[in-house]
């Protein structure tokens, strides 16, 4: 039998959380190597696993796969998030393109805009996409077809892409959902699946919010990073 996944990213949500979510709906337990300081990154890009130099990393059955949304691809198709039939999964993959942008953002906004008065406006520019693109779509959806779930009524990536993006968003304003009757009840729904309830309770694998101390180091990596890629390839 295969071992658990191993997961290699920084000890933070970024683009590795909806990974996370995805491995803790199909019920699958992983191990998590962090990546917690340039020398780290440097020795995972010697090994060679990394195929354009960039976390995050999965090894999983035998492949060591790269590119977020690639690694997602692979997880809910495996574990049967992805709909019925190639309709159902186009409609599951728009939306998931939707979310997953939006869930970027707010992954991305903490360190590339760590000063107070830049985070402020990003923080607008994320609220603003989020209710007045984002959210009326899924809300539409659920109205039109009455249904628990987005697509095909059964749990698909979509919905838990969703459900982990709306509580992202609530972080940055509690009541944004208050315009959204539909999504406030889709969120309690999907977060009283099982498996999901477990996954937001404390001690689960699931990462908070970056403080201060993630936010230096990896504002402080990224700064590097950058430096690095202006030197060469
Ligand atoms: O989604 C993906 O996996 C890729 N399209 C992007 C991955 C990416 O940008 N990874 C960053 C760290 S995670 N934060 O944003 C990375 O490894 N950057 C180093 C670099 O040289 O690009």
């Amino acid at each position: 039998m295969a071992g658990k996944p191993k997961l290699h990213y920084f000890n933070a949500r970024g683009r590795m959380e909806p990974i996370r979510w995805l491995l803790a709906v199909a019920e699958v337990e992983f191990e998590e190597q962090f990546i917690l300081s340039m020398a780290d990154l440097e020795k995972l890009r010697e090994e060679g696993p990394l195929l354009f130099q960039q976390v995050p990393m999965v090894e999983i059955d035998g492949m060591k796969l790269v590119q977020t949304r690639a690694i997602l691809n692979y997880i809910a198709e495996k574990h049967n998030l992805c709909g019925k039939d190639i309709k159902q999964r186009a409609r599951i993959n728009m939306y998931s393109e939707g979310i997953l942008d939006i869930g970027e953002m707010i992954a991305d906004m903490p360190f590339k805009y760590p000063e107070a008065e830049e985070k402020e406006k990003e923080i607008k520019v994320i609220l603003t996409k989020a209710t007045g693109r984002y959210f009326p779509v899924f809300e539409k959806i659920l109205k039109e077809h009455g249904e628990d779930f987005l697509e095909g009524n059964q749990l698909c990536r979509a919905d838990v892409h969703l459900l982990e993006v709306i509580l992202a968003t609530e972080e940055l304003k509690t009541d944004v959902l208050s315009e959204f009757p539909l999504l406030t009840a889709f969120k309690a729904r999907i977060s009283n699946i099982p498996a999901i309830k477990k996954f937001l309770q404390p001690g689960s694998p699931r990462k908070p919010p970056p403080d201060e101390k993630t936010i230096e180091v990896g504002v402080k990596m990224l700064v590097e990073l950058r430096q690095k890629a202006a030197a060469g390839p």
